[in-house]
């Protein structure tokens, strides 16, 4: 089960909106609990206000970047979606197929405070026009799955969710939809295609999922934490938010912040926005059995590799940019000094080469290429120029040069590790490159 360490006696309303509410024994919230600790009441006042733009323009001024990795605002977001007397009503998407490798946030607060985000789906539906709610989940998530049709169903016994949402004249609901593993579902495009029963392909953007999303109508989706953020963003206000985050930081908010890897105390927090990695280290106990850092990756293996003189940076969606990685999903993964940094990278470009949808040729034919050279290299079995033939590959992955963020995201690790590590793979290369005969 996803672990969330921190001590009960930090937590509070004031400081802690994600997880304040949470119970040390792990046990789910639900509903009459989440009422006793004013569940509900950013609802309670939208629906009365019944103010979209007041919502938009709150989570705006907030500033609350996509917590999925993308960190685009989620306030920008809501207010670019298509509205209008002659536009169909659309549909309001969390993405919760989290799959992103070392990243384990959403599922505790799925398992743990399925109403949060039941309550931020709903202010996101009232601020995009949105009739209806998917919550997209990674098929393999089964306590989640059970915990969150559980507490939609409560909620819409009590009237929160379903026709005329206590007696608002709103009407909205959510269905879970369970994904079956595939990673480029959690691609907004690719999962849209995915929930319309189509084969899991990300589209072009534009048109944005906004401007046309599931079944062509304006579609909203967001991470689950971003949308667990909403709530105490209505409640308390824009200031209130933007304050909750270190000075070292302009972004604002908590992030849930974890780490993962060889250190004494794996888990979950929920701290400032723009945390350091060592403090995040430190609240882990430091590396398990004393072992030496070598390098870590800020969160998931889409991010960069960055080095031990990085833990100083405040982790948020700008900083860590300007070292050739990003902040991504904040779950930290530890690297030691005795791990082969082309083994470790060869098992992640294996698993990017897999989960290529395939559409794109530099991400289909690409990354298996990528894969096999690092295998050859991790054999010592590599050829002069291998290295070289990497980065272009890597190269060819480039942000505009594929329909998605898959194959960028598979050549930020390569990218990182070549920097850093080079070394290491030179140490692979015991062949002269065979060369093509001419004539
Ligand atoms: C309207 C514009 N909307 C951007 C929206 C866009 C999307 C969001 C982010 O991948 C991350 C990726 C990895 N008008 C807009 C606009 N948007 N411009 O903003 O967009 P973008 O392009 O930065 O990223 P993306 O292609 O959606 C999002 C991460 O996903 N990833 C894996 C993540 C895994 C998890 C998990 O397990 N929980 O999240 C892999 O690559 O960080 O940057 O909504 O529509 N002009």
């Amino acid at each position: 089960r996803s672990r969330l360490q921190q001590p009960e006696t930090e937590r509070h309303p004031d400081t802690h909106p994600l997880t304040w509410r949470l119970r040390d024994d792990g046990e789910v919230i639900w509903l009459e609990e989440y009422l006793r600790k004013d569940g509900y009441e950013s609802v309670r006042r939208a629906l009365a206000d019944r103010d979209p733009q007041a919502i938009i323009a709150t989570m705006k001024d907030a500033n609350v970047g996509g917590r999925g990795g993308g960190g685009f605002s989620a306030g920008l977001k809501w207010s670019l979606t298509l509205q209008g007397e002659d536009i169909p009503r659309g549909y309001l998407i969390c993405n919760a197929d989290e799959m992103e490798p070392g990243t384990f946030k959403d599922r505790l607060l799925m398992e743990q405070q399925p109403h949060l985000l039941i309550e931020g789906m709903i202010l996101g539906a009232l601020a995009n026009n949105s009739c209806f709610g998917y919550i997209f989940l990674r098929g393999e998530y089964v306590t989640a799955a059970r915990v969150l049709k559980r507490a939609i169903e409560e909620a819409r016994h009590a009237g929160w969710l379903g026709a005329d949402i206590n007696g608002s004249g709103f009407d909205f609901d959510i269905i879970v939809h369970t994904g079956a593993g595939r990673y480029i579902c959690g691609e907004e495009t690719a999962l849209i295609n995915s929930l319309e029963g189509k084969r899991a392909n990300p589209r072009t953007k534009p048109p944005f999922p906004g401007q046309s999303g599931a079944w062509g109508k304006p579609s909203v989706v967001n991470n689950v934490e971003t949308l667990c953020n909403a709530p105490g963003v209505i409640l308390n206000g824009a200031d209130w938010y933007q304050d909750l985050s270190g000075d070292s930081t302009d972004n604002g908010g908590t992030k849930l912040y974890g780490i993962s890897g060889p250190v004494e105390n794996p888990g979950l927090w929920e701290l400032p926005m723009g945390t350091t990695g060592a403090e995040i280290l430190d609240r882990a106990g430091g590396m398990r059995n004393g072992s030496e850092l070598k390098t870590w990756l800020p969160g998931g293996a889409s991010t960069g590799f960055l080095l031990p003189e990085h833990l100083d940076l405040p982790l948020d969606f700008n900083t860590v940019g300007k070292e050739g990685s990003r902040l991504g999903t904040g779950l930290m993964t530890m690297v030691p000094q005795e791990q082969s940094l082309v083994a470790l990278l060869r098992n992640l470009e294996e698993f990017f080469a897999r989960e290529s949808c395939g559409w794109c040729t530099p991400c289909r034919d690409g990354l298996p290429w990528a894969a096999k050279l690092l295998r050859a290299l991790e054999l010592g079995q590599g050829e002069t120029g291998d290295i070289e033939l990497l980065e272009k590959l890597a190269a060819d992955c480039g942000p505009t040069l594929t329909f998605c963020a898959h194959a960028p995201g598979a050549a930020m690790p390569l990218h990182t590790a070549l920097k850093h590590f080079r070394h290491e793979f030179e140490q692979g290369i015991s062949k002269p490159r065979i060369k093509a005969v001419e004539g």
